[in-house]
């Protein structure tokens, strides 16, 4: 049973629940008879939701889905993107909620565009133009970074993953995800996002790993949430 549990219920709830017999250990209890923690993902992207809920659902949390879309700055860096929206969405929302935001940055003659604009040319151009813009150029390497963000009903905290590095295919390959899925290929596998399936694409993702440092830091294990206003 993940430690997770324990962390996600205020201290006062257990006494509440249960009076242990004396020779019961109180941190089993706490540990077999709380519910799992829940929280709240923000995001219009379905695709996105399945695989945050898939990750969590491993390790015991329940995510909530607020489907939702919300206006988007137009800045050149994903992090500051991810943290106002989380302020912009705190006013609607409260707190307990997080959201994310991913760009993917392709290297060599794109000079890592479309970045933070990823959702915009995702959106007009997709992956046909994307590989119309490569054609006949030089192609370098190309990564996915997400950033998470985190309101806590005091600040927003931002939760930056490790990059996936990889290459841009030269055509579409593969049915499953969205997005750039089909045309991205992760530094040492031959087969696209796209042709993983999600728990595999879970294994090494950006997004996962965003999400990891998050919950770390949920779990009052550390984690590296930093502070952007208040505190
Ligand atoms: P929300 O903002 O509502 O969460 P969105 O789809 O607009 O959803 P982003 O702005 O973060 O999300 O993402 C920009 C685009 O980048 C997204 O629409 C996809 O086309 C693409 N994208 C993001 N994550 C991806 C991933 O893991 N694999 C492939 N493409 C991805």
């Amino acid at each position: 049973m993940p430690a997770l549990t324990v962390c996600a219920v205020p201290p006062s709830m257990p006494s509440t629940l249960i009076s242990p017999p004396k020779h019961v250990n109180h941190i089993f209890i706490r540990f077999i008879i709380l519910p799992a923690m829940r929280i709240r993902f923000v995001t219009s992207n379905q695709w996105k939701f399945n695989e945050i809920s898939e990750a969590c659902r491993r390790k015991g949390i329940e995510v909530e889905w607020v489907r939702m879309k919300y206006e988007e700055i137009q800045a050149d860096d994903t992090e500051e993107i991810a943290r106002t929206s989380c302020e912009r969405v705190s006013a609607q929302l409260g707190s307990g909620f997080f959201l994310e935001d991913t760009g993917l940055y392709v290297g060599g003659a794109l000079g890592g565009f479309p970045g933070p604009y990823s959702s915009y040319v995702s959106k007009t151009i997709g992956n046909a133009g994307l590989l119309k813009l490569l054609e006949g150029k030089e192609r370098g390497g190309a990564y996915f970074l997400t950033v998470i963000a985190y309101f806590d009903g005091t600040v927003v905290r931002t939760f930056r993953g490790g990059i996936l590095e990889g290459t841009i295919a030269d055509a579409p390959r593969g049915s499953n995800g969205f997005g750039f899925d089909p045309v991205f290929i992760p530094s040492g596998h031959s087969r696209t996002l796209a042709e993983m399936s999600t728990s595999e694409k879970n294994m090494i993702s950006h997004r996962s790993s965003a999400l990891s440092r998050f919950l770390e830091y949920l779990a009052g294990r550390g984690g590296n949430g930093k502070a952007v206003h208040g505190q």
